[in-house]
């Protein structure tokens, strides 16, 4: 099953509390406060597990509680903290506060780990409240109660190619000859439903991953068809790899159809039909093919590489062509998140002399 949005709860462990306590032992007159803190409540986090291709988990479990912390007890025992409640999300997912709308985090990096509601400070023992003029304190105070709300969680598709096209292109058939996922394959529109993710290895252990994302049509942008559920699945690819049925098949034009399928591109979002793309020409075995390819030639400046993908004929040109793309899209993402790093960090404090550098006073 594959779900990309969900909605759901989330709370923290409410602090322990902390106790009021007094040392009474055999010989030990007036022993004084003893009473120890309340643990830590546990926090919700979401966790990026790269084996993790979709939201299910959230869609099956909607509210999430991590533990509360333990009391504390006499002797001077503080309670023990709660544990953390991780819940595992795939690479790209996207989380918003519902009540606030605002965007909380974007998770794309394997491993990281986002708190979404922190657990509560345990209450403190009466121990902590002996001063020289209180010696035997009464008070002590109870735990915090742990951070809670909704949230909305959105996956996006992160793939260093993305294939675009019509239904029945032959993306699925294209993704299948080339990288290690084997998506259905069937003569009629729609076959795939949702993305599929697959890694592209070469001799030299150089390794990307292709999104096989479900077929386009006209009027995407506006939510028919499968509309949003998959274009947002573009949104995070950084080379895209438009697919054409060159033989024309259901009385196509191919060269209409990669016009169509920029302009919903650029409808959805602007600027998404400008990034760095190949022009993937399929079904080159076809009749009509080789005079469309003429023709498409001669129209587009963009890399075209002529392939029939049911019989594996030239797709290793495909993954050819977008290795110095991809490599190249990277640089510039490292590029970028570098100068993103920069900018958050704050400027170094200024030296500090020591004794030999002060300049010496008159
Ligand atoms: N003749 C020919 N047929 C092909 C070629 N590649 C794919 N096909 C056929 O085209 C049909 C559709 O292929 P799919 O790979 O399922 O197409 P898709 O783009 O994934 O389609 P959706 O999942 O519906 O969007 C299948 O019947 C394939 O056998 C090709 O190179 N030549
Ligand atoms: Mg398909």
């Amino acid at each position: 099953m594959f779900v990309d949005q969900a909605k759901v709860f989330v709370q923290g462990g409410a602090g322990g509390d902390g106790c009021a306590s007094f040392r009474r032992e055999r010989f030990v007159p007036k022993g004084g406060p003893d009473g120890g803190d309340g643990g830590l409540g546990g926090s919700v986090i979401f966790r990026v597990t790269e084996g993790e291709q979709s939201l299910v988990n959230l869609r099956f479990q909607q509210h999430w509680r991590a533990e509360r912390g333990g009391h504390g007890k006499g002797k001077d025992q503080h309670g023990h903290r709660g544990a953390d409640c991780v819940v595992e999300v795939p690479v790209g997912t996207m989380v918003w506060d519902v009540e606030t709308d605002e965007l909380l985090a974007d998770l794309t990096e394997p491993g990281q780990d986002f708190v979404v509601a922190a657990g509560g400070r345990g209450g403190r023992g009466n121990s902590r409240y002996v001063s020289s003029t209180n010696r035997a304190p009464t008070k002590c105070t109870p735990g915090k109660p742990g951070e809670e709300r909704w949230l909305r969680a959105v996956m996006k598709t992160v793939a260093d190619v993305g294939l675009v096209g019509y239904p029945n292109a032959g993306k699925s058939t294209l993704i299948t000859a080339i990288s290690d996922a084997h998506p259905k394959t069937a003569p009629y529109p729609f076959t795939t439903l949702h993305p599929n993710v697959g890694v592209v290895l070469f001799d030299d252990f150089f390794r990307f991953t292709v999104a096989d994302i479900p077929g386009l049509i006209d009027g995407a942008h506006e939510n028919v068809g499968l509309g949003h559920a998959f274009l947002r699945h573009i949104e995070r690819c950084h080379v895209l790899a438009f697919v054409l049925d060159m033989g024309g098949v259901d009385g196509r034009d191919p060269l209409e159809d990669l016009k169509h399928l920029r302009a919903e591109l650029e409808m959805y979002q602007e600027g998404l039909s400008d990034r760095p793309s190949i022009i993937v020409a399929n079904k080159m075995d076809l009749e009509e093919a080789a005079t469309n390819l003429e023709r498409l030639r001669a129209a587009e400046p963009y890399p075209i590489v002529p392939v029939s993908a049911e019989i594996e004929e030239n797709t290793v040109e495909v993954v050819r062509v977008l290795r110095p793309l991809v490599t190249e899209l990277r640089q510039r993402e490292a590029e970028r998140k570098r100068l993103e790093r920069e900018a958050k960090t704050p400027p170094a404090p200024p030296p500090v002399l020591t004794d030999s550098e002060e300049p010496e006073s008159e």
